[in-house]
């Protein structure tokens, strides 16, 4: 089993006229979003070639313009100052994923001279329902949403369907068609995030380990495919990798810790876990030194997002390896926009290409100021 982290290749790009400039492919038609092999997940441990900005994408699927989208909606000049975008955030920020959301579209906006006004759904389905049709009342004539739940969403896309009014989906998707229910998903490929986590929770633990798993909260593709990524995984590549465990923490620090404490009071052989995010993860971290063990030593761990203390704690040993989620939205998610009500139209998957960091990277790119 190869000991040492595996470099794989991936590049982020500085946003320009169109959606990135990158060496590698990035807004070309034709997606390597399949995660059907993680090293098609591209990820690369060269912090160096990183760049703080919008992450390099790729798209894939048909173009769709406000004359196609949902039968045609009126043209509009989001920058003119007076039209109102609605952005939706779909939990609380006091998760550094979506703080770090959230500041990229506002700072965007502030950019563009666009007229933002926004909404926190503090992880709650209906009231993100609601708040959307109370910034539709509020004159919003353009949408960002960040959907808590895939399903949940219909009340909050029927409104603003039934008022011509644009949906642009980041993050998670919902449930529905691209330019009809809404304009394009835009985030990363949980699948293949999930499928380089399996990969390395097998370098961490020389391919045999028990592990526990925190799933995200249920409903949404990204619990969906990170689970489903995780296990067909070591399904296909790591036999020896044995899930003991599976419960979701809810995304939460909180539940983290809560049922890690009871996961590994109930499977004391437990010496591995996959956190399908950062927060989870370092609340699994509290459980197992409270339970009197050493994380990097007696349990591995490996998450996914790229936050700032869960990098610390990779290069620290703490952690294996931390896959990034870029949350980084705002100069994508209004690009997009742009193109929508351009002749370029955007394409129904704008899929990022993350970091990844392990212990060969994750002091430089917190060196380098690469970390959100
Ligand atoms: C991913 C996003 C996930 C993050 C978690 O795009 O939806 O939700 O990975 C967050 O940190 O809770």
């Amino acid at each position: 089993m190869n000991a040492t982290p595996r470099a794989k290749s991936l590049t982020f790009a500085v946003m320009t006229a169109g959606l990135c400039l990158a060496a590698s492919a990035c807004t070309s038609s034709g997606s390597d979003a399949g995660g059907s092999d993680s090293s098609s997940s591209a990820a690369d441990n060269s912090a160096a070639s990183q760049q703080v900005a919008s992450p390099t994408a790729s798209a894939t699927g048909p173009a769709c313009t406000y004359k196609s989208y949902g039968g045609g909606v009126p043209k509009l000049d989001l920058t003119d100052g007076k039209t109102v975008v609605g952005f939706s955030q779909s939990e609380s920020t006091s998760n550094p994923f979506r703080a770090t959301e959230t500041k990229s579209i506002e700072a965007q906006a502030k950019k563009l001279g666009v007229k933002l006004i926004q909404r926190n759904a503090n992880a709650d389905v209906n009231a993100q329902n609601s708040q959307i049709e109370d910034m539709i009342a509020q004159g919003a004539k353009a949408l960002i949403v960040a959907p808590e739940n895939s399903d949940g969403l219909g009340p909050a896309l029927a409104k603003a369907a039934e008022k011509k009014i644009p949906v642009l989906t980041i993050d998670r998707t919902a449930t529905g068609s691209a330019c009809k229910d809404f304009v394009s998903f835009v985030g990363s490929d949980f699948y293949g995030q999930a499928q380089i986590a399996a990969d390395d929770l097998a370098d961490a633990t020389g391919g045999s380990a028990q592990i526990a798993v925190l799933t995200g909260t249920p409903g949404n593709n990204v619990s969906t495919d990170r689970t489903k990524g995780f296990q067909d995984r070591i399904k296909a590549k790591h036999p020896k990798l044995k899930v003991v465990a599976s419960q979701t923490a809810n995304f939460t620090q909180t539940e983290g810790q809560k049922v890690m404490e009871q996961l590994l009071q109930a499977h004391p052989g437990i010496n591995a876990v996959y956190a399908e995010n950062d927060e989870m993860a370092l609340g699994a971290l509290q459980a197992i030194r409270s339970a009197g063990k050493t994380p990097g030593k007696d349990v591995k761990v490996v998450s996914i997002d790229g936050t700032q203390q869960a990098v610390k704690d990779v290069a620290s040993g703490q952690l294996a390896a931390d896959i990034e989620t870029n949350p980084r939205f705002g100069p994508l998610a209004f690009q997009s926009l742009q193109n929508f009500y351009g002749s370029a139209g955007v394409q129904a998957q704008i899929i990022i290409k993350d970091g990844h960091f392990t212990s060969a990277n994750a002091q430089q790119a917190l060196d380098q100021g690469l970390v959100y």
